[in-house]
């Protein structure tokens, strides 16, 4: 599995050799928890006369949050997108990838908008890199439907974790391949041996997700609270995955994720159209949504023309 270059394995607390291999693998370095995740347990350093600290700094933040002291170190990646690959696995020796996602829309480690394919991603990288999955799950006796996650810059993938589960942005996947992972993820639950090859798995066209979220869409606070008026949007390529309805009320306690509008279409440009034009039709109303985040983002013209990175959204907010 292509790797960041950093650490093999665990970081020691020898001052020297920690000063050593960041010199040697180029500032800036992360220093990671092993515990962590999703981005918790993370520490960047721009030079050596940071280093020292920050990893005893992130040491005693991963042991008082994991309960797990192990850090390791890796090169900074500036500027990468965020690119995932989704498999599943039968833990009998078949596995098959369905493909990536570019989910480098993001704020805060939450994801806004996925789409797949990733703009840009040739077959021939599409296909190493999902065959290297392949191999890793086989490798593992992988059980399940699974993701890889990759950072991806300069046309190279490096891996950074594993979400040993389905994912919210599944959907795009299932619209461009044709493939229920919810089915699949059941039937290799229940001991089924993989009812697919490889070769049976087709790309085809382009899907977007924009997460519908029950928040501002400025300041993105919450907004729980009664749905007063619901009209789902519709029509060919248009997906909404949601449980809403007129009246219904949204608590306070959870996640503020209330629905997934996907769209597909035969083209990138496509599946954008059916995007805003979904927007448009969707009205939920009593709450306050991020759907005008989204009608900004689908008339960006960095997002149209594809291949923003993980800092793109973040930056186009402190400049409005
Ligand atoms: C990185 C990185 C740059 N270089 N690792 C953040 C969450 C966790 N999954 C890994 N993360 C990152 N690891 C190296 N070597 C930048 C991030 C990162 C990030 C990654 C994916 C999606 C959004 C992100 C936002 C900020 C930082």
């Amino acid at each position: 599995m292509p790797c960041v270059p950093g650490s093999d394995g665990p970081l020691t607390d020898d001052p020297d050799k920690n000063l050593a291999m960041a010199e040697e693998i180029g500032y800036p370095v992360i220093i990671k928890a092993s515990g962590g995740g999703g981005g918790r347990g993370m520490r960047v350093v721009h030079g050596p006369a940071a280093l020292v600290n920050a990893i005893a700094l992130t040491r005693q933040e991963a042991q008082a949050a994991f309960n797990n002291s192990m850090v390791y170190m890796e090169k900074f990646l500036q500027n990468p997108r965020h690119i995932e690959i989704q498999v599943a696995s039968d833990g009998q020796g078949h596995a098959i990838h369905l493909g990536e996602r570019d989910c480098s829309m993001q704020r805060r480690h939450q994801k806004v908008l996925e789409e797949a394919p990733a703009p840009g991603l040739t077959p021939s990288l599409r296909q190493a890199i999902g065959t290297r999955c392949v191999q890793a799950c086989l490798d593992m006796g992988y059980r399940g439907v699974g993701t890889f996650e990759f950072l991806f810059e300069d046309g190279h993938f490096y891996f950074i974790e594993m979400n040993t589960r389905i994912q919210v942005e599944h959907p795009v996947t299932e619209m461009i391949t044709g493939i229920d992972l919810v089915r699949l993820q059941i039937e290799i639950a229940a001991g089924k041996p993989l009812s697919l090859t490889q070769d049976q798995v087709q790309f085809q066209g382009h899907a977007i997700e924009c997460r519908i979220n029950a928040e501002n869409a400025k300041t993105f606070m919450p907004s729980p609270g009664k749905i007063e008026l619901y009209h789902p949007p519709g029509g060919l390529g248009v997906r909404f995955d949601s449980h809403i309805y007129s009246s219904y009320s949204v608590p306070p306690y959870y996640d503020s994720l209330i629905g997934k509008l996907i769209t597909y279409g035969q083209t990138r440009e496509i599946a954008i159209a059916r995007m805003r034009n979904a927007l448009n039709e969707i009205i939920i109303q009593g709450i306050q949504t991020n759907i005008p985040l989204h009608h900004d983002l689908l008339n960006d013209a960095n997002f149209v023309k594809g291949g923003t990175n993980i800092h793109y959204l973040e930056k186009k907010l402190a400049k409005e």
